[in-house]
This record gives C-alpha cells, sequence and structure tokens, in this order.
C-alpha cells in the first residue's frame, strides 16, 4: 500500500481528547511491558468511533471503563474502538503493549542507546509505544511510574517532579513522575539507565529555586561544565530579553550516543545527542563549544516557544522552531559576536536552504503537504522560519516585537497554536500591517532582487529600481509579490564615507518596504554617485541581484559600517574569482588570479589586528557546496579544481603576511573566551592556506605536536589532509591511535577521511565502515563518514563512472531496514539530480529507481524519491 499524504487544508478538531494519563512501564531491554490509563473525553456530541494512533509493538489487551473490551478494529497504523454505546461524555481505557527496546533501530519510540534505554517522540514516536491519540493539539496531564532493575538502571527518568518510590523485593526498584503541565504526547519522555550526575540550581528572576541536573555516561563528568553554564546562561538570557522564566522546579537534561538528530526538549526531561553536550578542551573544538552552548539554549528556549505554547498539527511546525532558532540565533548573538552569528547563519541558508528551495523538496516554511512527517525537520522550516521571524522583528523594532510576543504568549499559553496566531499577534500588539508579509508562510521558493539604479549628478539624486521575482518552485507554480524588507546603505565612491538617506529633507529610514513586483525608491541630497550596500545583514532570505563591479566591492569591503556588509563583498568577489576561472576551465583556458582580489585579501590582513574575528570569516574560501549554489547546472569537478587553484594562489602571494600573521597569533593556555577562539580562527585559516606553500609540512606537524587542544589538533590534521602533505597519514594514525576509543572524537577523524581530496576517496570510506570505531547502527558515525561523503566531497560523490552513487544506494538499502529517518537525511544529496548533467542525472535516477523498487520502501525514502522522480 502507498504511504498517504495528508494536507494542511485537511485539519479538523478531534472529536475525542484525552486529558489524563498514566503510564506504568515494566522496564526491560527485551521485553517491556506498558501499561497505559487514558482519560478520554468525547468532544463531538455523537462521535461513536475513537481511532487511536500506533504501530510497531505488540497489541496485549484493552480495557474499556475496567472491563475487558474486544469492539475494535485493528489495522497496521491504528485501533479504532466502537464506543457508540457509551453515552456519557467521559470514559477510562486501559490498553497494554508490549516492546523490545534493544531492538528498535529506528530510535524512535522507545529504544536502546549503549546501555540505558531512552524515548524520542516528536514527531509521532509515541505511538510506538502504546495507543494514543498521538497528535499536537490533544493535550494531557501525564503520570509515569518505572520499574526497572536497580542495579542496571540506578536511574529512572521522566517529565515532571518524582512523586514516589521505592525498591522491591526482586532487586528491582521503581520511581513515579508527575507532570503538572498539559503536554502533547511528543513532549513525553522516558530515560533509565546508570549516569554520572552533574548537579547545579538556578535561582529564576521571581526568587524560585530550579534543580538543574545533567546525565552523561559514566567517566565523562569532566565534560560536562559548559553544558552546564550554558543552561544557566540560557535560563538567565530568557528571563532579561524575553521576560520568560521556567516554571517547574527541576530541569534534566540526558546526553545520550544513539539519537537521529541533535537535541529534544521533552517537558524538563531534554534527551540530547552526546554531541550536543560532551566537551573539554581535549576533546572538542571551538566550534563544538559554541554549538554545544546554542543547542542547549535553543531546547531551552522551546519550554516557552513549543511547550507552554505548541503547534495545533504538524503543518505549524515552524510556529515553535522557526521562532526557537530566532531566539537561539539572539542569545548567541548577545552573548558573543553578532556580525559573526549572522554570517554563519547566511552561510548556511544560502549553502543548503537555497538549495531546498530548488530542489523536489521545495516546501515553505508552513507546508501544505506531508507524507512522513520527519521529512519536514528542514532547513525551510528552521532557518527560513527564523529569517521570517527575523524580518518581522526587522519590521516592528526589539520594543513592538517584544509587546508582540507577549500578546502571543498571554493569549496562547497552555494552548496548541498557529503560526497565524502568531503573526495576528505581532500585528495586533504593534499595529504594523503584517497582510501581505503572511504570504512568506505560504509561498516557497527562494525570491530574487533585481537593483540598478541610477544618478543625477545634476539635481543629487540617487535612485534605486528594485524589482521582485520568485521563480517556480517543485511544489508551486504560481508565484505572488512578497513584502521584502531591504536594508540599505550608502557609501561615497571615493572616500567611502556613510551617506544619509534623505527624501525632500527628511530623513529616511534604511529598511526599504519592497512590496510590487517593480519599485523605484529616490534619494536626496547625495553629492557623490554612491556604492549602495544593499541587503544589509542579510535583512531578508533572498537572492539579490545587482551588478557590482570589483571595485565597488573593494570600497564595501573596506569601508563599509556595517560588517556583514564588509564579509559578503569579500564573498562576492570570492565568487566572481570562482566565476571567471570556471569558465576558463571550462573553455580549455589557463586560469588566472585577480589584480582586484590580490588588492582586497591584502588590505584584509593588513588590517588583521583591527578586528580579528572578522578577518578570519572574511579569508575563509566558501566551500565547495557554497561555490556550487551559484550555478544552475553544477560542476563538481570544475568547481573543486578551481577552488583548489585559489587556494593555492593565494596561499602563495599571500605566503608572508599568512605566516607574519600565523607566528603573531598564538594564545595561551586554551580558554574558550572570544578573544583566543578568534585568534584560534585566524591563526588556523592562515595555517589552511600555508599548507599549500613550501612551508606546509613542517609548519602543520609542529601546530599538530604543539597543540594543546582539539581545535588547533583538527586544524593541523586538516591542512595536513587538505594539503596532501606528508605528515598526514602518520597525524591521522597518531590521532586514530589515541582517539580510537571515543565515537565523538572520532567522528571528527571520520569526516576528514571522508572528505579526502584524493582519488580513492571512496575506497578509503568503503573500508573504514569496517573501522573499529565504527558503529552502521549509530547516526552520528554514519553522518560523519558516508554523509560527509555523499554531501561534503562532491568531486567525488559525483564521480561520472556512477560509483558515488551506487555507494550511497548500497547504503540506504540497509538503512531502509533499520533507521529511515537518518537514510531520508542521508538521500539528500542524491534526489538533487536536476542540478547536474544529463549523464549524471541518468545515473542518479537509476539509484532512485534501484531504492523505488524495495518492497519494503519505508515512507521516509518513498516521499522523497518519488518527488525526484517525478
Ligand atoms: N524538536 C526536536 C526535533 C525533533 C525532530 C523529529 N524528527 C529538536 C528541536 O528542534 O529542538
Ligand atoms: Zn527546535
Amino acid at each position: 500500500m502507498q504511504p498517504k499524504a495528508k494536507y494542511r487544508k485537511d485539519y479538523r478538531t478531534p472529536d475525542f481528547t484525552i486529558t489524563d494519563i498514566s503510564l506504568d512501564f515494566q522496564l526491560d531491554p527485551d521485553r517491556t511491558f506498558v501499561t497505559s490509563n487514558l482519560s478520554v473525553e468525547r468532544k463531538t456530541a455523537g462521535a461513536s468511533h475513537l481511532r487511536l494512533d500506533g504501530h510497531s509493538f505488540d497489541f496485549l489487551s484493552l480495557k474499556l471503563n475496567g472491563a475487558s473490551y474486544s469492539n475494535f478494529e485493528k489495522d497496521d497504523e491504528s485501533l479504532t474502538i466502537d464506543v457508540s454505546h457509551i453515552t456519557e461524555d467521559k470514559f477510562e481505557l486501559q490498553i497494554e503493549t508490549g516492546l523490545n527496546p534493544a531492538q528498535n533501530t529506528s530510535l524512535q519510540g522507545l529504544y536502546q542507546s549503549g546501555d540505558g534505554i531512552c524515548t524520542q517522540c516528536e514527531a509521532e514516536g509515541f505511538r510506538q509505544i502504546t495507543y494514543m491519540l498521538d497528535r499536537p493539539d490533544v493535550l494531557a496531564k501525564y503520570r509515569t511510574k518505572i520499574t526497572a532493575s536497580k542495579a542496571k538502571y540506578p536511574f529512572l527518568l521522566s517529565n515532571g517532579n518524582r512523586i514516589a518510590q521505592g525498591d522491591l523485593e526482586d532487586g528491582r526498584h521503581w520511581v513515579e513522575w508527575e507532570d503538572p503541565f498539559f503536554k502533547p504526547s511528543y513532549l513525553f519522555a522516558l530515560v533509565a539507565g546508570d549516569f554520572d550526575l552533574l548537579q547545579d540550581k538556578f535561582i529564576t528572576k521571581s526568587g524560585r529555586e530550579v534543580a538543574l541536573e545533567i546525565y552523561v555516561d559514566r567517566g565523562n563528568l569532566d565534560r560536562a561544565g559548559w553544558a552546564m553554564e550554558s543552561l544557566k546562561r540560557s535560563m538567565k538570557w530568557d528571563e532579561d530579553r524575553f521576560d520568560l522564566e521556567y516554571d517547574l522546579d527541576i530541569y534534566m537534561i540526558v546526553a545520550v550516543d544513539f539519537f537521529n538528530m541533535g537535541a529534544m526538549e521533552n517537558k524538563g526531561l531534554n534527551v540530547f545527542n552526546s554531541k550536543f553536550v560532551l566537551a573539554k578542551p581535549e576533546t572538542a573544538t571551538d566550534t563544538d563549544y559554541l554549538d554545544i552552548e546554542s543547542v542547549i539554549a535553543h531546547e531551552y528556549f522551546h519550554n516557552w516557544t513549543g511547550n507552554r505554547i505548541t503547534c495545533r498539527d504538524w503543518f505549524q511546525l515552524s510556529l515553535k522552531e522557526g521562532l526557537t532558532v530566532f531566539r537561539d540565533q539572539e542569545f548567541t548573538s548577545d552573548l558573543w559576536s553578532r556580525p559573526a552569528k549572522r554570517i554563519e547563519d547566511v552561510r548556511l541558508l544560502r549553502a543548503v536552504q537555497f538549495a531546498e528551495d530548488v530542489s523536489p523538496m521545495a516546501h515553505p516554511i508552513r507546508p501544505e503537504k506531508v507524507i512522513e512527517m520527519n521529512n519536514f525537520y528542514t532547513v525551510t522550516v528552521y532557518e527560513k522560519g527564523a529569517e521570517v521571524i527575523r524580518m518581522i522583528h526587522t519590521l516592528l523594532g526589539e520594543e513592538k516585537f517584544q509587546k508582540g510576543m507577549q500578546l502571543y504568549v498571554a493569549e496562547n499559553d497552555g494552548s496548541a497554536a498557529t503560526c497565524e496566531d502568531f503573526v495576528s499577534a505581532m500585528e495586533r500588539a504593534s499595529g504594523v500591517d503584517l497582510t501581505q508579509f503572511r504570504r512568506w508562510y505560504s509561498q516557497s521558493g527562494t525570491p530574487e532582487l533585481s537593483v540598478s539604479d541610477e544618478y543625477d549628478e545634476m539635481h543629487h539624486v540617487y535612485r534605486l529600481h528594485v524589482s521582485q521575482h520568485t521563480p517556480a518552485t517543485a511544489d508551486q507554480l504560481e508565484k505572488v509579490n512578497l513584502h521584502i524588507p531591504l536594508k540599505i546603505e550608502l557609501y561615497g565612491e571615493q572616500s567611502g564615507e556613510p551617506i544619509a538617506l534623505q527624501f525632500e529633507g527628511t530623513e529616511q529610514h534604511n529598511v526599504l518596504n519592497v512590496l510590487q513586483e517593480h519599485q523605484t525608491f529616490e534619494f536626496h541630497n547625495v553629492m557623490h554617485k554612491p556604492v549602495p550596500a544593499l541587503l544589509c545583514d542579510f535583512s531578508a532570505p533572498v537572492r539579490l541581484d545587482y551588478n557590482y563591479t570589483n571595485e565597488q566591492l573593494i570600497t564595501l569591503l573596506k569601508f563599509a559600517q556595517n560588517d556583514f556588509v564588509r564579509w559578503d563583498a569579500a564573498q562576492t568577489l570570492f565568487n566572481n574569482e570562482l566565476r571567471a576561472n570556471l569558465s576558463r576551465y571550462q573553455s580549455g583556458e589557463a586560469l588566472a588570479f585577480s589584480e582586484e582580489l590580490t588588492e582586497a585579501l591584502i588590505y584584509v590582513l593588513d588590517n588583521a589586528d583591527k578586528d580579528v574575528e572578522l578577518t578570519a570569516l572574511m579569508l575563509t574560501l566558501p566551500k565547495e557546496t557554497e561555490f556550487a549554489e551559484l550555478f544552475k547546472v553544477i560542476d563538481p569537478n570544475g568547481i573543486a579544481i578551481v577552488r583548489e587553484f585559489m587556494l593555492k594562489t593565494i596561499a602563495e602571494i599571500l605566503r608572508g603576511r599568512l605566516h607574519e600573521i600565523y607566528v603573531r597569533h598564538k594564545c595561551g593556555t586554551y580558554q574558550v573566551v572570544a578573544e583566543d577562539m578568534s585568534k584560534r580562527a585566524l591563526r588556523n585559516v592562515c595555517l589552511s592556506y600555508l599548507a599549500f606553500t613550501d612551508l606546509g609540512n613542517s609548519l602543520t606537524y609542529n601546530h599538530y605536536k604543539q597543540a594543546d587542544n582539539m581545535t588547533d589538533t583538527l586544524a593541523a590534521l586538516s591542512a595536513a589532509t587538505k594539503a596532501q602533505l606528508p605528515c598526514r597519514d602518520q597525524l591521522l594514525a597518531d590521532f586514530e591511535e589515541k582517539w580510537h576509543h571515543d565515537g565523538l572524537v572520532m567522528d571528527k577523524w571520520f569526516m576528514l577521511q571522508a572528505t579526502r581530496p584524493d582519488d580513492n576517496v571512496l575506497e578509503i570510506v568503503q573500508s573504514l565502515l569496517n573501522h573499529r570505531s565504527f558503529n552502521f547502527n549509530n547516526p552520528n558515525r554514519l553522518r560523519s563518514l558516508v554523509g560527509a561523503f555523499c554531501g561534503q566531497t562532491p568531486k567525488a560523490f559525483h564521480a561520472i563512472d556512477g560509483s558515488g552513487y551506487r555507494f550511497l544506494v548500497d547504503i540506504l538499502i540497509k538503512l531502509n531496514e533499520t533507521n529511515p529517518q537518518v537514510a531520508a537525511r542521508l538521500i539528500e544529496p542524491l534526489i538533487k539530480l536536476s542540478r547536474y548533467d544529463n549523464q549524471r542525472q541518468t545515473l542518479m535516477r537509476r539509484g532512485l529507481e534501484r531504492l523505488k523498487g524495495l518492497d519494503n520502501l519505508a515512507r521516509d525514502l518513498f516521499e522523497k524519491i518519488e518527488k525526484a522522480l517525478h
């Protein structure tokens, strides 16, 4: 039977709801018994059949109002109970199920991770535990009793507060939990295991004490401190900036090694991929530290935007995810560097979200049609969703935005809301008309803004002509005009002086409201021809087309006040350089490096000390996958060759300057502080170039040997691998010997191996599937070896003999059985076939067809393959 799609337009309020649920778990990895007592309430008079979701367990018994009951129908995904004879509006159900967590490789529902047992219920995992109205608009109070072996599982955790516990005579013990807050089933969590526990506390602004607990595998306590500090910073920030306070007396985080994504915001009991908890200087890079802090923050912020106010249906996912990403971005920006955070986010958006918009999976941030919900936890829903919130913030300003937030919370606390509820609150609290803006929620695709300008020297008038156009996407052919906030600045062409924006003598706001297909904006008293800085801070998720000359870009790079604009000018220069050389390469001409880019880079290096962090970012060459997004049809070989040419040329021309900076920016003992992180970033980007010079081998070798932290260790290892230095094999072997017992650290090593520039990289990857640290059932390992090869090594993955595609398809055939959710992530590079030449398309299509022919194709893969082959 073909999986069926669900449509947003078909939403109906449920006929029944569940007000209370009491769960009893008799836990054992091989045989767990769950008894669920549901208090059901009929909401629609006359509703006669209650359909509960559930699959992948043994259904053992059903009782209705205390008596055994058999008037039901059961299929592969549900149980439909005939309640036509019940005249009261309230009744009780008791359901017994049996499951096998140890065999559950899908890592959804109840499963074993290492020696522990845990749950993952979002989006629809609860129904793998027991029958339930498993939809986010059914909010119930939960009581959970867990019984298990005390020796194997000394900690038994669930949501809310611990209300009772006891020991049994047979060596088992039990704990009972009660969550006072109404919640949807996707926020339910249970964890059992033996852990080391880090404890702390937080006093909320109203003076309540909250116990903070972080559970990690035994032996990892020395890696939990950063996560705890991050949690406390998050709690404080949410009080300060959003006036939101934590509501329970306890907040727990458990780190597990087997996890399909980053983390999960279950009420009061977050479950985390250990990658986003564990850090110490020897094992985690600066980037890891920042990532951990932002994921901890993200999950914490969900307590309000997600848990207290949840989603009415899964089409509204961006209501909680877009908003919570926006909040975590703001948190990181407030604590660290706003421009650096913005640059990181924009890079992701351009490289991955823009690519999704031109893929078969294109969808609006509020999708219209879904087969498998897990396929919609996308960069579009998350990151573009956050951009949409950010645009609202730009249009309203901080003060009105916060008023809007307060109204949204006041109106929707304790309920399941929609994106419309949010926008409407923002609109009413601020008085800003968001009628046209709402289209961002329903229109997919990346808008293109074409800008041209004219300068009237005589009257000192400057005009910007702005046109918008959104190309058709796979899911939606017709497009409408959006409300696009376009933030601009003007600079003197010669002096680089900022020019005030005026119209008829009055100052103009620098955020232009682009509403129509064609619009002209006029500025007066512009005494010299200006250079426009367009889309400052990336004020909207659009592609901007303005015909910048390299001179104009260099002016912006040198003088713009907005750091994002300076960085973006450097990016555009790199992009222009790559484009020019790619067409040289494709027509068989010699490659050449432009004087202008050389001049710009010299300027950047000579001014490095003014802003070390921005310098590091400006010097960073876009990745192959970032360059690829400049083209409709991607030439993976050409891009790899030209990019390496650029790397080597920059290294040669600027060798002296790079080396001087490298030597001068050495840090003392490792510390996670902004100043040192910037220095390390700059020094390591210098090293990534210098590796390609005559200094490369000794510099890289010593860098590795002298490193007292993972940031520098990995920078050396990466430089050695990318530049294929003589010291490479020795360093890789040394690292492996030291860390082979530690999967998280080995992920870095697997990723380096998977992205080697060597011609035989696929062979290496294949043999590493048997490496002692590799584990096919661990999503982190799979992502760092298979995911990195397919997604980050385009030249080898798209090898013209089809070997990369065959490799991925073979892996996916296995994963289709064991973990379809991870399979559906890994297939992404294969479904983007329309971006490649005919020969590659044919090969990619063949791979997809092979998968389509599988007997038991999971709906996760089915949905993507169907779209790709369409
Ligand atoms: N809400 C979870 C993601 C769940 C993904 C389910 N496939 C983590 C987060 O966004 O915070
Ligand atoms: Zn989230």
